[in-house]
């Protein structure tokens, strides 16, 4: 299988998350990359290329033109002020206060994230473009005839909304692919995500849609983040009414009820009728993640990877999380492995 990786992904490399009300080093880091890539090359999953760059286009198809540009300005405006740690917001625009988009910089970091996990960087921007090209070259390969592709991205996307950031997350990568594979003409796109955490922003993107189908398997909103969404009662809104599919599970949940889980959400797909599949993999559903609570072990992901073939559909991966470091490369792989039929 072809990987589409850019080196640009290091210029994201945040300093500290806010954990049980102390700073600590972010577990969303440049290692993780690393790993994944040393694991494609070491089990010589296939040749690994750079991304061709798409420019803002089809970027702004699924996200809101404020924002991108807001996130295009903000460090330059940002520093500006003198400010030279990783912008991170303090307030948000909760309920009853006003929705206006303030003028400076500061207002509009709180007005566009989500959470306070996400720093935003002197290298943010080039990060996140150089992420969606690896995502979008990806989707050329699927139209030019690949099989399937995987997009080495990073940071991850899934938790990125229309006009928002957060849980590491700032361009939705598998949306703006699943946009993109429309675009070039693939009538139906089926967008599942298997990372532990739900896919709230991909979710947001195309929730009043009925030519994306998205499912995600996570824990359950109830007890994890992020939340205030994921529930199995939120199922599309007009025409998408009946086209989104949660599937909570509870933290701690066992292999077994995770793979139930995972057959539902491809007989759905069958039944949609998609013609092209992205997988927003994040392989946090590891026993050993830090910040998860399921208990999937190395082997079952090339099981994972094996049923995500059944669907005999072009697919395109997306990394998400998995912060287990070590065992981060060969978890993806694994997957990617199995897919192919290799292990
Ligand atoms: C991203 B992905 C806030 C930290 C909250 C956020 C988890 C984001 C997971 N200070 N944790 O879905 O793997
Ligand atoms: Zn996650």
């Amino acid at each position: 299988m072809l990987t589409i990786y850019s080196e640009s992904h290091r210029l994201q490399h945040g300093r500290a998350e806010l954990i049980d009300g102390t700073l600590k080093p972010c577990f969303e880091t440049p290692s993780r990359a690393d790993m994944v890539l040393a694991a494609v090359r070491e089990r010589e999953l296939g040749d690994v290329i750079h991304p061709r760059r798409h420019g803002l286009a089809p970027i702004l198809a699924v996200h809101d033109d404020g924002y991108v540009r807001f996130l295009e300005s903000a460090w330059q405006r940002w520093s500006a002020l003198g400010r030279y740690h990783d912008a991170l917001p303090k307030m948000w625009q909760i309920r009853r206060l006003r929705e206006r988009v303030p003028e400076q910089v500061e207002g509009q970091l709180c007005y566009y994230s989500m959470d306070c996990g996400t720093p935003l960087t002197a290298g943010t921007w080039p990060a996140i473009t150089a992420a969606a090209d690896c995502a979008l070259t990806g989707v050329e390969r699927l139209i030019g005839g690949e099989r399937a592709a995987f997009a080495l991205t990073r940071p991850p996307g899934h938790h990125a909304a229309r006009d928002y950031c957060g849980g590491y997350c700032f361009f939705n990568n598998a949306a703006i692919a699943a946009q993109a594979l429309r675009e070039h003409g693939l009538r139906k796109v089926a967008v599942l995500d298997v990372d532990y955490h739900h896919g709230n922003g991909t979710q947001d993107i195309f929730y009043a849609r009925s030519d994306v189908l998205f499912l995600s398997i996570h824990g359950d909103p109830a007890t994890e983040y992020p939340f205030f969404l994921g529930f199995a009662d939120e199922k599309g809104t007009g025409e998408g009414l009946g086209y989104n599919f949660n599937f909570p599970l509870p933290a701690g949940a066992c292999v077994s009820t995770w793979f139930v889980a995972l057959d539902c959400a491809l007989e759905q797909i069958a039944r949609f009728g998609a013609e092209a599949l992205v997988v927003s993999l994040g392989v946090d559903t590891y026993q050993g993640d830090p910040i998860s609570r399921f208990r999937l072990d190395s082997p079952d992901f090339v099981t994972l990877g094996a049923r995500l073939a059944g669907l005999k559909l072009p697919t395109l991966f997306c990394l998400e999380g998995g912060y287990a470091v070590e065992p981060i490369g060969t978890n993806v792989v694994n997957v990617l492995a199995g897919f192919e039929a290799r292990c």
